[in-house]
């Protein structure tokens, strides 16, 4: 089994046993959780355990850092999904939440998935063992996936879904939208491991392009060959086809550099030039 499977597969397993009801008047909304937050490429939260083995933390005490991750993953997707945001009636290849179980039902699965991922933080052995870690990783999912981070991405979004962006503003909603986010999920592995500033910081610049790379080549694939019916807030809309896919080759290049310090210090990084390879054949 490759790494990304096995890792897939742990945290598909703890998300199943952590998202279940104990309750049967909130049956609901727990079945609509488990609806929305049981699948996907569980991309971040592999990050955040990748990078929490690479710097010495056992995987038991990392599962539920990548847990939070992927449940405000889920919950991003669930309210992106609403009618009030991008309105899109399908997500992971079925009918998004709020079709499968109405809107209310959705904004608060959704809301309860955003809180259920500092409790699994707060709740879990690491907490307990290494208060500091647990704490550090909360201040930093919390700030990047808020009004400075994803959520203020996507008030940013939606404006530019409106009319034409510039490229700057088109970086800083990448930046707020997608980055923050897989730039959380990393720095939470290494802060789940302990590791030192200075190494967090080499994991901080990879993630950074990673999401770079990741949101322009995202854009790639939704581009049908028609610029006239490409939305005005896509890379290829703003830089055309042949530039996104030299950014997003030239984000990746700089992550590589990235990972070139880590591995010049001794660290087995073959697992995330992996994942920029994944990345690459994405695009093809
Ligand atoms: C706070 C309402 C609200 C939204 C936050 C991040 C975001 C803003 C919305 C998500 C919608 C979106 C398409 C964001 C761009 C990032 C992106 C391409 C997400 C999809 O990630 P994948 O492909 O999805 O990793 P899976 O399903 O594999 O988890």
């Amino acid at each position: 089994m490759s790494f990304l499977e096995n890792d897939k597969s742990l945290i598909d397993s703890a998300m199943s046993i952590a998202l279940s009801a104990e309750y049967s008047y909130y049956d609901k909304i727990v079945e609509a959780m488990r609806y929305s937050a049981l699948g996907g490429k569980r991309l971040r939260g592999i990050l955040t355990l990748e990078f929490a083995k690479m710097f010495g933390c056992e995987f038991d005490e990392a599962i539920p850092y990548a847990v939070a991750v992927e449940c405000i993953q889920a919950y991003s997707l669930i309210h992106d999904d609403l009618p009030c945001m991008d309105d899109d009636d399908m997500r992971r290849g079925k009918p998004s939440c709020h079709i499968a179980f109405g809107e209310a039902n959705a904004l608060l699965a959704g809301d309860a998935l955003l809180t259920y991922a500092f409790c699994a933080i707060s709740e879990s052995e690491s907490a307990k063992n290494h208060p500091e870690r647990a704490i550090k990783a909360i201040k930093c999912l919390s700030g990047y996936a808020g009004f400075l981070g994803m959520v203020g991405g996507q008030v940013l979004d939606l404006e530019a879904a409106e009319k034409e962006v510039d490229g700057k503003t088109l970086e800083l909603i990448h930046k707020l939208k997608t980055v923050a986010l897989i730039k959380s999920s990393v720095l939470i592995g290494c802060y789940a491991a302990g590791a030192d500033e200075k190494l967090s910081s080499f994991a901080e610049k990879y993630a950074e392009e990673f999401g770079f790379a990741f949101q322009i080549i995202d854009d790639i694939l939704d581009f049908d060959g028609n610029y006239d019916t490409c939305e005005l807030n896509s890379y290829v809309k703003v830089h055309g086809i042949e530039k996104a896919r030299e950014d997003a080759l030239a984000h990746i290049n700089t992550a590589n550099t990235a990972l070139a310090e880590l591995k010049s210090k001794g660290f087995d990084t073959d697992n995330f030039k992996y994942l920029l390879d994944f990345l690459i054949k994405r695009m093809k």
